[in-house]
């Protein structure tokens, strides 16, 4: 079976999602596009040969679209899941599931009212082969029960619009998904440690940020994240456990040796670092929603991704230990599957 999807947002990463479903993923179309910005939609439907269709409630509402993708600005995402909700389709929605923690619980509500899984959030690290091998070294027990994990996330620069919020919200929100499900633990505290300010920020950012987790079983994160380092995106986990350590591969580059030195190239952007982590992501869920319910990160992830991050920009501004105010797990969501 193919799978029609329909796109609402046709900005950078939704456009990018329209070629990935078009040309890499097998077994889905895109049949439409809507975007607020007309002439953007057009332009993005064009190149899947799918039609525009005026607003996002019309898309969803379309009998051959099969399955809804929100690639839209953060704070539309709930609305729209929650109208693909209502009708009972799949909905695949990039990070974040709602710029609101209540948003998030209404749509954990929806979704254990419609008694199956509609909604997969785009947390991709999930699908990079890294991270994956990690899982397995961590689920094995080869380096016995983890005890810290020592985390950076540094991009190579951010534009104006970033504020300090958005270390978090934005930036350190992929490791709070990938850790919770590497550790397969819940983070319940959090504290924001700010070293000296690069000159290389504008004014009011603070960068770099120290962030420190806790999760439920005592294991400590430490995660750096500095947005200016100005020279590349760098990812870096290493998990200590009681027997050993394991850390994320570096990403496949050649080494070049010239001029008395050997040097590696350092990707420059995330979509360089994981463009195959969103090519599995899509992958998997086309394969999934066309027979049952996406298995990939859930409502619930998305809720507790949005509440840790709220603890997280507390603890920067308030400059103290902040405890995670999650509600209890739903048994619709216990287990890995959902
Ligand atoms: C951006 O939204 C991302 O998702 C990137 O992975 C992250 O590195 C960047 O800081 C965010 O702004």
């Amino acid at each position: 079976m193919t799978v029609r999807v329909g796109v609402i947002g046709a900005g950078m990463i939704g456009r990018d999602h329209v070629r990935r479903l078009t040309d890499v993923v097998t077994g889905a179309e895109v049949v439409a596009v809507t975007d607020l910005d007309a002439a953007r939609a057009g332009e993005v439907a064009a190149t899947a040969g799918a039609r525009v269709v005026p607003t996002a409630a019309d898309l969803i509402g379309q009998s051959d679209v099969d399955a809804v993708l929100v690639a839209s600005w953060g704070p539309t995402h709930a609305e729209h899941v929650l109208a693909a909700v209502a009708a009972g389709k799949p909905v695949f929605c990039e990070k974040p599931l709602a710029t609101d923690a209540e948003d998030c619980l209404r749509i954990v509500e929806a979704e254990i009212a419609a008694g199956r899984r509609l909604v997969q959030v785009g947390f991709m690290r999930r699908y990079d082969s890294g991270y994956r091998e990690l899982k397995k070294i961590l689920d094995a027990g080869e380096i016995g029960a983890p005890l810290m994990v020592h985390c950076a996330h540094r991009n190579a620069s951010v534009p104006e619009s970033y504020h300090s919020g958005m270390a978090a919200q934005d930036t350190a929100v992929h490791e709070i998904d990938v850790l919770r499900w590497l550790l397969d633990d819940e983070i319940v505290g959090v504290q924001v440690l700010t070293p000296r300010r690069t000159r290389h920020a504008h004014a009011a950012l603070r960068d770099p940020q120290i962030m420190l987790f806790e999760t439920a079983s005592g294991i400590r994160i430490d995660l750096e994240v500095f947005v200016n380092c100005r020279y590349g995106y760098d990812i870096q986990c290493e998990a200590v456990g009681e027997k050993g350590l394991a850390r994320l591969p570096e990403p496949a580059r050649a080494a070049v040796r010239t001029a008395g030195v050997t040097r590696t190239g350092v990707p420059q952007d995330w979509r360089e670092r994981f463009v195959t982590a969103f090519d599995v992501e899509f992958q998997e869920w086309v394969d999934a929603v066309a027979v049952g319910e996406p298995p990939g990160p859930s409502a619930w992830d998305g809720y507790a991704a949005t509440v840790i991050t709220d603890a997280t920009v507390e603890a920067l501004e308030s400059g103290r230990i902040v405890s995670v105010g999650m509600k209890d797990r739903p048994a619709f969501y216990a287990g890995g599957a959902r």
